[in-house]
């Protein structure tokens, strides 16, 4: 059953403000029960443009739930695709405001940045690869913006997937000089390493997650866009940061990353 527009209305707006407000909300599905996969994609529609009506440009495209370790860690199992705005960037290095978040976590990710335009179904990892005019390691800065972190499918799915802030690398690399799958992720917390992964974590290979959000969008008429940067989704669990933290995820041969927080 879909809901009504006007009700698909209100859940954007609610979570526009609680973004904007640093407040948590209760999940959706707890005010809609019968809120669903297909309705909640429709919210995060309206989200997006409500967000452009504001200004912000969309500048690419996130997959979440693609590895074992972010399932498990959010009791969730199905991969699901966001949107990035201009106003989720931030540069190499640069501080984060904690004030301005409810309760930030990190996570480790490769990005790809495309050169043409793709389109599903049937997009495949080497279609990605083909398509891409490099990769990079990149931090996601996840921010749910449900009480305690907690949600199910439809919620998380409405709530652009926890998007909230993302850095790149600043060294882009040529994927063909790469194998992806075992490219290896270090993720360092104050100079401890937190977590570690490998790209095959993500669907067996990051360039599939690509794919995968391809296809996915082609069941909504949508082509990924040239130019778009892509997060192919956590290789690591996410891990939680305050003011006075630094974060700096490794990947082999793609450089560093960093984002502190204040
Ligand atoms: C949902 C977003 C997950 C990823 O990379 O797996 C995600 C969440 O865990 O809050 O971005
Ligand atoms: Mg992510």
């Amino acid at each position: 059953m879909s809901l009504e527009n006007e009700i698909l209305d209100r859940c954007a707006r609610l979570l526009r403000d609680a973004e904007r407000d640093v407040r948590e909300v209760v999940k959706l599905t707890d005010t809609y029960p019968v809120l669903d996969v297909a309705d909640a994609y429709r919210i995060q529609q309206r989200l997006c443009a409500l967000k452009q009506a504001e200004g912000v440009r969309i500048v690419g495209m996130k997959m979440g739930l693609t590895s074992h370790a972010k399932m498990q860690q959010m009791g969730v199992d199905t991969p699901i695709y966001g949107f990035l705005g201009s106003d989720n960037a931030v540069d190499d290095g640069a501080a984060v405001d904690t004030r301005v978040l409810i309760h930030p976590k990190v996570e480790a990710e490769i990005a790809f940045v495309t050169r043409d335009a793709l389109r599903g179904p049937g997009c495949t990892a080497s279609d990605v690869l083909a398509a891409t005019d490099y990769v990079v390691p990149a931090i996601e800065l996840i921010d749910s913006r449900y009480e305690n972190f907690r949600f199910d499918l439809p919620s998380v799915i409405a709530d652009n997937t926890s998007a909230s802030r993302y850095v790149l690398g600043s060294r882009p690399t040529d994927p063909a000089t790469l194998d992806l799958q075992t490219l290896g992720v270090v993720m360092e917390k104050n100079g401890q390493v937190a977590e570690v992964g490998a790209g095959a974590a993500v669907l067996g290979d990051p360039a599939a997650a690509v794919a995968m959000l391809v296809n996915m969008l082609s069941e909504h008429g949508q082509p990924l866009e040239a130019g778009a940067v892509v997060l192919s989704g956590a290789i690591t669990a996410a891990i939680a940061v305050q003011a006075g933290d630094n974060v700096l995820v490794r990947g082999d041969g793609i450089g560093t990353v960093a984002m502190r927080f204040i």
